[in-house]
């Protein structure tokens, strides 16, 4: 399988995450990417492709435009408020406050995120550019005619909307791919979101729309981030209504239980019968993952990679989350080899 990446992922680092009432390093780190890589390497893949420059169109097909120019200057706004520290949001727009963008870079970052843990940098918009081109890279090649393209994404996407960051995601990766395939071609593109945490971002993009089918296993919203979204009676809405598909689980849920849900998303699927796969991969449903819930083993994970291919699907994986770090590029890797053994 060939896989996209690139070294500007390490441009965005922040030093802090708002976690447990303090700022500890994030759980979102440029490591990760290197376990990967290496674990990559290690299994004998060895095709290593830089993105092509990124197209902007498609990302404004997904994006609000405010909410990628307030991308854009939100650092160097920051910077000039005269803050020292990195750009974390404070106030947001809660119930029966305006929803009107403010002038000042305080209100700008609240008006824009949909959680407050995630710090914007000064290289987090080239970085996050970076990302999704990785995806979109990697939609070329499978709309080219390639089976299945591996997209390293860093910083991940699947929580960004149209115009909300946060979750350490700030432009929507595997949306991106999806309205991508869309543009080139495909009549009906899946998403399948495996990801520990529900895709609130991508959910919420395609939730009125029938030329996306969403369907995400993820920790129940009444204990997992990101808490208010991600339930099962979520169908989609207008002409978008059936799809949209919710699987929730408790915590301490075992991958005998969690493979029974890939099994009817995976049915689910084959029923909508898309041209495109795109698979947000994320492997925080780890056991030993530090912020999440689920009990998959690593062995698990090749054996859902081999489902995913029974499929029979072009498909392209973007990678989501994953913060137990010496052990993600086993996992991760376990899923792409799982899938062409499969
Ligand atoms: C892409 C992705 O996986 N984003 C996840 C963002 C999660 N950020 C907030 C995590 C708060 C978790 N609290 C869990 C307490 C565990 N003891
Ligand atoms: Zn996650």
């Amino acid at each position: 399988m060939r896989v996209i990446c690139s070294e500007d992922h390490r441009k965005h680092f922040p030093k802090g995450e708002l976690f447990g009432g303090q700022l500890v390093r994030p759980f979102e780190c440029p490591e990760r990417w290197d376990f990967i890589m290496g674990r990559l390497k290690d299994r004998g893949f060895n095709t290593f492709e830089a993105p092509s420059p990124i197209d902007m169109t498609v990302v404004g097909q997904i994006h609000d435009a405010g909410y990628l120019t307030f991308l854009e200057t939100s650092w160097p706004l920051w910077a000039a408020a005269g803050f020292e520290g990195e750009a974390l949001p404070t106030v947001i727009p809660a119930r029966r406050m305006q929803q009107r963008e403010p002038d000042h870079i305080d209100g700008k970052l609240g008006y824009y995120c949909m959680a407050i843990e995630t710090a914007i940098t000064p290289g987090t918009w080239d970085a996050a550019k970076a990302s999704a081109a990785i995806a979109q890279t990697g939609q070329k090649i499978i709309s080219g005619g390639e089976r299945s393209v591996f997209a390293l994404c860093r910083p991940p996407g699947h929580h960004a909307a149209s115009d909300l960051f946060g979750g350490y995601c700030f432009l929507n990766n595997a949306a991106i791919a999806a309205q991508g395939f869309l543009n080139d071609g495909a009549e009906r593109v899946a998403i399948l979101d495996v990801d520990f945490h529900h895709g609130n971002g991508t959910q919420d993009i395609f939730y009125r729309r029938n030329d996306v089918l969403f369907v995400s296993l993820h920790g129940q919203p009444q204990d997992a981030f990101p808490h208010f979204l991600g339930y099962a009676d979520e169908t989609g809405a207008g002409d978008g209504e059936g799809y949209n598909v919710n699987f929730p689980m408790a915590p301490g849920t075992p991958f005998a239980e969690w493979g029974a849900a890939l099994e009817e998303g995976c049915r689910r699927i084959a029923d909508y019968a898309p041209d495109a796969l795109v698979i947000s991969l994320g492997v925080d449903t780890y056991e030993k993952d530090p912020i999440s819930f689920f009990k998959l083993t690593q062995e698990d994970f090749t054996t859902y990679g081999g489902r995913i291919a029974a499929m029979g699907l072009p498909t392209l994986f973007v990678m989501e989350g994953g913060y137990a770090v010496e052990e993600i590029g086993i996992n991760t890797v376990n899923v792409l080899t799982g899938f062409e053994n499969g």
